[in-house]
């Protein structure tokens, strides 16, 4: 797959490996932490939408920072390329390898180290499943500040390694805010660590920021630091229909004015996207059909304060004509169900067959644009254009399907939808990164100053360039 679709992609300088590095890997972690049988790799290989596919034949599950220290010093010194791993649900292609490259899973690093249900604070390992976090913060009465699709096997570490952004973005913020400190390990083996508590720490260079974002190419991240909300006591749900991508501007804007701080999410789906979920999911929409449709949620600590807020809020955005029609819910199964509809779509769009996925910021007035232009771009050869995303965050995900995949049809679309973003002063990644997927569009949003001081920063951090070669940098 690699080598049709990316012909241009060469093989680094490194080592090829041997049974000497093998034997030694055995030796360091136990023959148990060390795949090296072809089917036991396979999954580690490829990525989670089946479109970029490495030729890994070892794959290494550290369990503690020193072993991963103790791996890197080895391959540094060995010229080894590394990938690392964490739950590999990434959608840039950054978590596989692309030739030969060693695995370095986090699996085995989920560890939770302490909860402090006072600040909030929770300190674990890389490899935690943020589902389970999830889980375990809510007998403190806590949550994690982010929440994605992909919560069920995308770890903690993967999440800071691409500043995973999700569901509930625009009311706790990014990763950058929400990490109060970390340890990684540099490619030469050094243990960095900035693993500080607190909320408020001037002291010098905030280097955490270096490794989140950084998908993989500065270090690995083995412990993470993360300020978690109190759980809401109270959270409704509200999905609504709407004829225009207009009227979804004006519920956003009405919706930050009325709701104010009680706002949690504000998502929107097109119905060609929502499409995906009753039809290739066969789930089940509580309204009927509608061009647009929003998610709005509230969090806050009064269900009856919330409730009057959210209900006079729906009565005004009804009875003017903004929303044609909606449901409210604060019954767990059914608001899980709605939530559903959202978070699926990824998924039953595999359906359809090959995926171009474009993830895509743009000025708010703006952000539906690119859909009907690549409609008429490729609208005759593709299964399906479709946008939705996070409409709060000026975030949408433009998704163009076809029944498999075409160089043809890929010209016709790139680099049209990067220049398109481009033009608007937009981001060619908003938050899955860049990978191995967009590194060669990453200038359509970063200037040449600014990624020549990447790649400083880079060659300074990693200077045989062992960590995830052939990502995120041109
Ligand atoms: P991986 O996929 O394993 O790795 C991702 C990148 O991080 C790779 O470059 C890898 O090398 C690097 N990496 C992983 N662990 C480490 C580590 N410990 N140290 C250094 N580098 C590391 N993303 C969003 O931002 N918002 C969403 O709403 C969202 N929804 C999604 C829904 C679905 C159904 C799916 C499949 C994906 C979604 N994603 C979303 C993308 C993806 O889940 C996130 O990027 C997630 O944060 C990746 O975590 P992971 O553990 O799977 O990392
Ligand atoms: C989401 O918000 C994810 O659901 C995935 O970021 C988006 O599949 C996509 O394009
Ligand atoms: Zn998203």
């Amino acid at each position: 797959l690699t080598k049709d679709r990316y012909p241009d992609v060469k093989r680094g300088d490194y080592a090829v490996l041997n049974e000497n590095h093998l034997f030694h890997f055995v030796d360091l972690l136990g023959v148990e932490k060390v795949l090296n049988d072809p089917s036991d790799c396979e999954k580690y290989n490829i990525d989670w939408i089946k479109n970029v596919r490495g030729f890994s034949q070892c794959v290494l599950k550290p369990e503690s920072t020193e072993e991963v220290s103790q791996i890197l010093a080895y391959c540094n010194e060995h010229r080894i390329a590394v990938c690392p791993q964490g739950g590999n649900t990434g959608l840039v292609g950054g978590s596989v390898p692309v030739f030969d490259e060693v695995v370095l899973s986090t699996e085995l690093m989920n560890d939770v180290i302490s909860i402090d249900d006072t600040s909030g604070v929770i300190v674990c390992q890389a490899g935690c499943i943020l589902e389970a976090l999830d889980q375990f913060l809510s007998e403190k009465g806590l949550m994690m500040p982010l929440d994605l699709g992909a919560k069920g096997s995308c770890h903690i570490g993967g999440n800071v390694a691409t500043n995973a952004g999700g569901l509930r973005l625009l009311r706790y913020g990014n990763l950058h805010g929400n990490v109060l400190g970390l340890e990684a390990v540099k490619a030469d083996g050094e243990i960095v660590d900035c693993l500080s508590t607190l909320k408020k720490d001037n002291t010098g260079y905030h280097l955490k920021h270096l490794f989140i974002g950084s998908e993989g190419t500065l270090g690995i991240i083995t412990t993470v630091a993360i300020q978690c909300p109190p759980r809401p006591n109270a959270i409704n749900l509200a999905f609504l229909g709407l004829e225009s991508f207009e009227d979804i501007l004006t519920t956003f804007r009405k919706a930050k004015q009325e709701l104010g701080e009680i706002l949690s999410s504000c998502e929107m789906i097109d119905a060609k996207s929502l499409d995906v979920s009753t039809g290739h999911c066969q789930l089940k929409s509580p309204i009927k059909e509608f061009p647009f449709y929003m998610l709005i949620e509230t969090s806050g600590s009064n269900n009856k304060h919330d409730e009057e807020k959210l209900n006079h809020f729906l009565e005004n955005v009804m009875n003017d004509g903004t929303v044609l029609d909606g449901t409210v819910t604060n019954e767990p199964g059914k608001m899980r169900a709605i939530w559903e509809l959202r978070e699926r779509i990824t998924e039953g769009l595999l359906h359809d067959g090959y995926v171009f996925k474009y993830d895509i910021s743009l000025p708010i007035k703006d952000f539906y644009s690119l859909v009907p232009a690549m409609l008429e771009k490729v609208g005759k050869d593709a299964v399906r254009v479709s946008g939705y995303g996070h409409i709060g965050d000026g975030n949408i995900h433009l998704n163009i399907s076809v029944p498999e995949f075409r160089p043809d049809i890929l010209r016709k679309i790139e680099p049209y939808v990067y220049e398109f973003t481009s033009n608007l002063k937009g981001s060619v990644s908003a938050e899955h990164g860049i990978g191995f997927r967009k590194q060669k569009y990453i200038h359509y949003s970063k200037s040449e100053s600014a990624i020549k001081l990447m790649k400083d920063i880079k060659k300074m951090m990693d200077p045989n360039g062992i960590l995830n070669p052939y990502k995120v940098l041109p």
